[in-house]
C-alpha cells in the first residue's frame, strides 16, 4: 500500500486515445472510411471513469460485449455507446449512407461525451477527440482537410499554456472583445475577418460607442413624442376633427 498517494483524492487531467491527446490523435487514431465500407472498432475504456463514445454522423452497432457475441438480439444501433471502466465493446461502423448508419461522406468528429475527457489539463479542445475521415478528405500529408479553420494553433505550446484564445478565430463580430494582441499568430485563413486592430482605442470600439449614444438619443426622442401624444391627446383629437370638418366642407355635396 502506498502511504503517500491517496487514489481517492486523485482527479484526472489528461485523457488519451491510443496513448495520445488531440491534436496528436489525428496522427495515429483517425478512422479511415470508404463509401459503403464497414469498419470494425474494438474499444476498451481505460479511463478511471465512465466513457461515452459518440461518433458524429453515424450510428454504430454494438456486436460484442467484452469479446462475447451474444447474438443478433443483443446488437444495438445507437448514437452514444456508454462503457464503465475496463469494459470492452466491438462496434460495426458502416459507411452506407442510408440515413441511419451513416449520414454521408466527409469528416466527422468522434469523442467521449463525458465532457472533461476532451480537454487536456483543463484546456480544450484536447483529450480523446479524433475524426472519421472518408477517402478523398485528407491532404497530401495525411491531415484532414478541415473546413474554414486552421489546426495550427493546436500544435503550439502557447495554446497549451493557456495563452492563445482559440475562439478568437470564430468571433467574427468580436462579441468577446478584441483578440489577444500579443498572441503573435496568423489567424486561420477562412474563418477570420481582418479586424482593424490598433493598440489603445480601436476604431471598432469607437464605432460601437457612437452607435450606442445615437440609439439612446433616438430612444429618448421616441419616448418624448409618445409621452406628448398621450398627454395632449384631447388637443390632437380636436385639431384632427377640425381638419376633417374643413375637408368635408370643401368636398362637393351630393346632388348639387
Ligand atoms: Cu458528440
Amino acid at each position: 500500500m502506498n502511504m503517500e498517494y491517496d487514489i481517492t483524492d486523485a482527479t484526472d487531467d489528461y485523457f488519451m486515445l491510443n496513448g495520445r491527446s488531440f491534436p496528436y490523435t489525428l496522427r495515429e487514431s483517425l478512422i479511415h472510411m470508404g463509401k459503403d465500407e464497414k469498419v470494425k472498432l474494438r474499444v476498451l475504456n481505460g479511463h478511471t471513469e465512465s466513457f461515452a463514445l459518440h461518433i458524429h454522423g453515424h450510428k454504430p452497432t454494438i456486436t460484442h460485449y467484452d469479446g462475447v457475441d451474444n447474438g443478433p438480439s443483443s446488437y444495438i444501433t445507437r448514437d452514444v455507446h456508454g462503457m464503465v471502466p475496463a469494459q470492452r465493446i466491438d462496434l460495426e461502423l458502416s459507411g452506407v449512407d442510408d440515413g441511419l448508419h451513416s449520414f454521408g461522406q466527409g469528416i466527422w468528429m468522434f469523442h467521449d461525451h463525458v465532457e472533461k475527457s476532451f480537454t487536456t489539463n483543463g484546456l480544450g479542445e484536447g483529450g480523446d477527440i479524433s475524426l472519421v475521415v472518408y477517402k478523398g478528405f485528407l491532404d497530401d500529408k495525411g491531415i484532414p482537410l478541415a473546413h474554414g479553420m486552421s489546426l495550427a494553433p493546436y500544435f503550439s505550446k502557447t495554446l497549451w499554456k493557456g495563452k492563445y484564445p482559440i475562439w478568437q478565430d470564430y468571433d467574427a463580430w468580436q462579441s468577446l472583445g478584441l483578440p489577444d494582441l500579443k498572441a503573435g499568430y496568423e489567424p486561420a485563413k477562412v474563418a477570420v475577418q481582418k479586424a482593424p486592430v490598433q493598440l489603445g482605442a480601436s476604431s471598432a470600439t469607437v464605432t460601437q460607442q457612437d452607435s450606442v449614444a445615437t440609439k439612446l438619443f433616438y430612444g429618448f426622442l421616441l419616448g418624448l413624442i409618445s409621452y406628448l401624444a398621450i398627454v395632449k391627446r384631447n388637443l390632437i383629437l380636436a385639431i384632427a376633427r377640425q381638419l376633417l370638418d374643413k375637408t368635408m366642407a370643401l368636398l362637393p355635396k351630393k346632388g348639387s
